[in-house]
């Protein structure tokens, strides 16, 4: 399934009064559940250094102010969805909404009613210089909507200042719809400033933004997705701060377009991109303390460890510094968190700019084809995205679901190289930097548990009695339980041997699944089973009645020479 829309992500009653603050207006009682705790010791402030001679910061506030009313088209009060409201559809026509719901996964049948120039809600008034730099406005899409398509479109060109706005460029993703072929060049040249790049075989939305970039001739690149409404006074925040500083990577603050009546809900304020593992994107509110300390007011910047992904500014030349994409990434998935990573690790910042506003209609699943598996797609990109970015962090992405990753038979990831490289020649920081600088509250022990302990009467480990080298290592050092569910003493793991009932020692290999075993962490002071996963009738580790050998025995849950536990339980 595509990213959980409603989980973080409020609806509301839209309240038709744009001039009234909508979030405050907002239920959290749904929200609560989902949402971590805050956590007392936050950093946020640190971040990417700005040296560097070639940007210099700018301060803000001392130039003149844009009026507003430039980017405000007259709209019309009464037509369907206006100002966000919720559109009914008669009861008889469900027939109709069914019939067309699949077109693009949601009420494509009333989004077809709603003008295209709608207005959706809320308004922001921003200070912002006479002077800033121009943008290219790059959508991406394949077999998009017409309806929702136009509407995006036209969100951007009535509501952006018209000097601002360099460009909008469209990238056909190699779509199948005849609607998006001429019809929709004739449609779009009525406006000068909308170009479309047609690809001449699907790219994925990486390698299609990526043409889009190539072709902008704005000084900053901003990306959309195809479904989006911009809206009033969207566009000169978001090029307020590249203006303030070149390394800064705006967002506006994404709103929810309902998938069934197409209204505007509005979402909660000081709401930041955070990810949790194995590298989901998720949402979560700026814990309180943090507000507090920082005399924040809603309108702030909001510092985000990472980017939703569809949707923000940036200047053209710092993207093409920061190695645009790792071309390498297929189809939909992943781009975000390697973009995010990379501008935090090597001297940017990514911020939600709350005068920034963009609807979007999140959806249950792609409504385009994946050209290969969706699932093996995305799992790829992410790999790619560990492999270069996470340095020893990589494990707790692995350790997530994804061991089968570590197979270079099944999954082949293809070649990183250049990405590496890349990484070096920036001189980005380390993951370590990035988490305590830019995540601290992010949970992300680098093992399970720590400091393996048997539990069977006769002999303890501690002092150790046993007489086997193997043992006496095994029972005096300290053994970890590791993300790849290795026994693990510096590069030496436990592992079966002969027939899988003997034991040993081995140098520790990700890609080796025979060194894994299975055990149940908890701080609770039940000891518990260590079973191999090298052989499928699962043997569990035993010691001999003595404490003086090791093997491996069918698991038998009575069994006190079968439990082992760990002095600390760092994870689940
Ligand atoms: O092969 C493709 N080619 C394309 O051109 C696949 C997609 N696309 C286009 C597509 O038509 C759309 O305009 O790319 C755009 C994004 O695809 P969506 O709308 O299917 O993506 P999404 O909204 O489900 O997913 C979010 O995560 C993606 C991860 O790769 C991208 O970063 C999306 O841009 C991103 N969308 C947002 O950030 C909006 C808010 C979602 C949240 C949270
Ligand atoms: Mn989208």
């Amino acid at each position: 399934t595509s990213k959980p829309p409603n989980k973080d992500v409020k609806e509301k009653e839209v309240n038709i009064n744009k001039n009234k603050k909508p979030a405050e207006k907002i239920d959290k009682s749904d929200l609560n559940a989902t949402k971590e705790p805050p956590k007392p010791v936050i950093k946020l402030q640190a971040g990417g250094d700005s040296k560097d001679n070639s940007t210099a910061v700018r301060k803000p506030g001392v130039h003149k102010v844009l009026s507003l009313d430039a980017t405000l088209t007259p709209r019309d009060a009464n037509a369907v969805g206006q100002f966000g409201q919720a559109a009914l559809v008669a009861s008889n026509e469900d027939a109709e909404v069914r019939k067309r719901w699949d077109e693009g996964h949601f009420n494509v049948y009333l989004s077809d009613q709603i003008p295209v120039d709608l207005d959706p809600a809320g308004d922001c008034k921003n200070l912002v210089h006479d002077d800033l730099p121009s943008t290219s406005v790059i959508f991406c899409f394949v077999d998009e909507v017409w309806s929702t398509l136009l509407r995006s479109v036209h969100s951007v060109l009535n509501r952006s200042p018209p000097h601002l706005l360099k460009e909008i460029i469209l990238v056909d993703d190699f779509s199948t719809k005849e609607n998006l072929k001429a019809p929709l060049d004739e449609y779009m040249s009525q406006f000068p400033k909308v170009r479309i790049i047609r690809l001449k075989e699907r790219q994925g939305l990486i390698r299609a933004r990526l043409a889009g970039a190539a072709a902008a001739k704005g000084e900053v690149l901003t990306f959309l997705d195809s479904h989006v409404e911009c809206n009033v006074g969207w566009l000169e925040p978001l090029l307020e701060r590249v203006y303030l500083d070149r390394k800064k990577v705006p967002c506006p603050v994404i709103e929810v377009i309902s998938d069934k009546d197409m209204s505007y809900m509005l979402v909660d304020n000081f709401q930041r991109g955070i990810f949790k593992w194995p590298l989901v994107f998720g949402w979560s509110a700026l814990p309180e303390e943090y507000i507090k300390k920082n005399n924040m007011t809603i309108s702030d910047p909001i510092r985000c460890p990472v980017m939703a992904g569809g949707l923000f500014s940036i200047d053209k030349k710092y993207f093409y510094e920061l190695g645009s994409y790792d071309p390498g990434l297929d189809v939909w998935g992943g781009e975000n968190m390697e973009i995010s990573f990379k501008i935090w690790m090597c001297g940017g910042e990514i911020e939600i700019i709350p005068c920034s506003r963009v609807g979007h209609i999140f959806r249950g699943q792609n409504p385009y084809k994946f050209p290969k598996d969706r699932q093996k797609t995305v799992e790829r990109n992410l790999a790619r995205v560990a492999e270069v970015w996470l340095d020893e962090y990589k494990d707790l992405f692995y350790g997530h679901g994804y061991h089968h990753l570590l197979d270079k038979k099944a999954t082949d990831i293809g070649n990183l190289t250049e990405q590496i490289e890349l990484r070096k020649r920036l001189k980005c920081k380390s993951f370590k930097w990035y988490l305590e600088n830019v995540y601290p509250d992010m949970d992300a022990p680098l093992v399970k548990a720590e400091g393996l302990v048997c539990e069977f009467p006769t002999a303890t480990c501690i002092p150790c009695m046993f007489l086997s080298l193997a043992i006496t290592v095994l029972c005096s050092q300290h053994f970890n339980y590791t993300w790849m569910r290795h026994v693990r003493q510096q590069d030496l793991c436990v592992a079966p041997q002969g027939k899988g009932t003997g034991f040993g020692l081995q140098s520790c290999d990700n890609t080796k699944p025979e060194l894994r075993w299975f055990h149940k962490s908890s701080n609770s002071a039940l000891a518990e089973h260590l079973i191999t996963e090298f052989v499928s009738h699962h043997l569990c580790l035993e010691a001999g009645p003595q404490g003086d050998t090791l093997h491996l025995n069918p698991c038998v849950p009575s069994n006190a020479l079968q439990k082992w536990q760990f002095t600390h339980y760092r994870a689940q």
